[in-house]
């Protein structure tokens, strides 16, 4: 579940294109988070509800047009802590990050209008496998 903190924008979009069970992602995502035109509008954010805590071990962002700061955060609600940062800087181009965390909500934001991240597949660890394709669309689902 996507929960938007902004007036603007549909980070849904983040999390539309979860075709394919690959490992690491190879699809070309086209649909991205946007808020508006107005400057004053940044920054925005948008977390993800994962249903429970999950040990999470590599997010995967696909990098589109121009650049500026896409920040990741994890922890919960009204106390977040920044994970890491991506600057935006390639193009059309999936960008790994292995992180080692053990979370049940993972925040984004969009510093301002350029940087667009097209789509978020995060992975968790699976205990049968070393890794394995389990995105974000799926997880909650997994809950029993
Ligand atoms: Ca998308």
């Amino acid at each position: 579940m996507v929960v938007n903190e902004s007036s603007v924008g549909d980070p849904g979009l983040l999390v539309d294109e979860q075709a394919g069970k690959e490992y690491p992602p190879d699809s070309s995502p086209v649909t991205q988070w946007h808020g508006d035109w107005k400057k004053e509008s940044y920054p925005i954010h948008a977390y993800i509800d994962l249903g429970r805590k999950r040990n999470i071990i590599a997010i995967y962002l696909y990098d589109t047009n121009s650049k500026g700061d896409f920040v990741v955060s994890v922890g919960e609600p009204g106390k977040w802590t920044e994970l890491f940062t991506d600057t935006c800087s390639l193009y059309n181009t999936w960008k790994a990050h292995d992180v080692d965390i053990s979370t049940r909500y993972v925040r984004f934001t969009k510093t301002s209008t350029e940087a667009n991240i097209a789509e978020v597949v995060i992975v968790e660890r699976d205990e049968d496998k070393e890794k394995s394709a389990q995105k974000t669309k799926e997880l909650p689902l997994k809950e029993k």
